[in-house]
């Protein structure tokens, strides 16, 4: 067990030393003394009311004599969840009346490569084994049932907060579960759009979880789908979603980056390194290179994607290189979409939904467009599209070639 986790002071039991609380404070008793010289304490107090406020949480709901929910009128359904950058299978008109979407999610502990290259990699925390965790999708009036579970061999505990849904901070406060435990939660889905959800274990855990990769989008649609600012339905051909991580990497005193041998190993060095707020690697789908080469994204021309951008912790500018955003939502579906969009814009903390339709082949480079993320930290994807060129909308008139002067 690594030693972080059990600091020698406190009488343990395998349940209670895997807390967040618990790691928290071995982490901060940890790194004040290596740090105290240059270290203000403040930030200890504000993770202390943070983990406070999450077990309130919790036990607010405990106490509360509400009446069950009705459930009459929804029919149950099942969601096969997919690996990212794909989307699960899915009406964009819903038929029928609401439903109960089951889905299930394991929140799985791995190392993951995060670039090949350096041979950085990080004890990734995931929903599922993916960075970013798999794309829900519902329509507004539905209902989410998750069975979340963690596996009996993780090193943490983990929860999840659904900016989609109201209440018990996103229902964080009601699905902790430790090693070996399940807990189903059931939110109903009011707002349509795209959110954001993460893992918020409490405290400094809450951006150590989510800087690890747990994090990931669920997509609200109107039940009758997806409308133009006149109320003209628009629809898509694929959906490309693209999971913005940030890590922050520990490195040695050599400058390489530092390997361990278990999720949590890390835990103290990652909170010193995410302090600096300055990443070392800024990636899509939870490593350099993973949407590239051999794994980029395929269209054709006439193809209309709609590219689902998720940003749990660190705003992001989208821009698609020798294309655009013909209809971008920044905020809810029933917004009127943003148009003719060059770059748009991503919270850090939600996610949102850009559509186009390809018109020429080639290679596209969807970036984020602080070019010093998208070239240098790994903010990078690619399209390959085929189809035929179209010399109307752009033609090279003459190749390069010496000219006198
Ligand atoms: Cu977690």
């Amino acid at each position: 067990m690594p030693k972080f986790i059990n600091p020698g002071l406190t009488k343990t039991s395998r349940r209670n030393v895997l807390r967040g609380t618990m790691l928290v404070g071995a982490a901060a008793m940890a790194g004040a003394s290596a740090t105290a010289a240059r270290r203000p304490q403040q930030p200890l107090k504000a993770d202390a009311i943070s983990r406070n406020l999450h077990k309130a949480a919790a036990t607010q709901v405990a106490d509360s004599t509400a009446k069950p929910a009705d459930l009459s009128g929804y029919t149950r359904v099942k969601q096969e969840l997919v690996a990212p950058p794909f989307a699960p299978r899915h009406e964009q008109i819903a038929t029928g009346g609401p439903k109960i979407i089951e889905i299930t999610m394991v929140t799985e502990e791995r190392l993951i490569v995060v670039d090949e290259d350096t041979g950085a990699s990080v004890w990734a925390l995931t929903y599922n084994g993916s960075v970013p965790g798999p794309l829900i999708i519902c329509h507004e009036g539905d209902m989410v049932e998750l069975t979340l579970r963690n596996p009996a061999a993780s090193m943490m505990e983990h929860n999840i907060d659904f900016h989609a849904s109201t209440g018990a901070l996103g229902g964080g406060g009601l699905t902790h579960v430790y090693p070996g435990e399940e807990c189903v939660l059931r939110w109903k889905a009011t707002k349509p759009g795209c959110f954001t959800y993460h893992c918020a274990p409490g405290g400094a855990m809450i951006p150590y979880h989510v800087a690890h990769g747990m994090n990931g989008a669920v997509m609200v649609l109107p039940r009758d789908g997806l409308k133009d600012a006149q109320g003209n339905p628009l629809r898509y051909d694929s959906i490309a979603y693209i999971g913005e991580q940030d890590y922050y990497l520990p490195t040695d005193e050599n400058g390489d980056y530092k390997t361990y041998g278990a999720a949590g190993d890390d835990y103290a060095d990652s909170l010193e390194a995410m302090r600096s707020l300055v990443p070392t690697h800024q990636v899509f789908n939870g490593a350099v290179g993973a949407l590239t080469g051999e794994r980029a994204l395929k269209a054709k021309v006439g193809e209309t994607v709609l590219m689902i951008h998720n940003s749990c912790n660190v705003d992001s500018r989208p821009h698609l290189i020798g294309g655009h955003g013909n209809y971008v939502w920044e905020s809810s579906f029933t917004d009127a979409p943003l148009t003719g969009m060059e770059t748009w814009f991503v919270r850090g903390g939600s996610a949102a939904a850009a559509m186009y339709t390809f018109e020429q082949p080639g290679v596209y480079a969807y970036v984020n467009h602080n070019l010093i993320i998208g070239a240098m930290l790994g903010g990078t994807a690619h399209f390959v599209v085929e189809g035929d060129w179209d010399n109307t909308l752009m033609e090279q008139v003459v190749e390069p070639r010496p000219f006198e002067s």
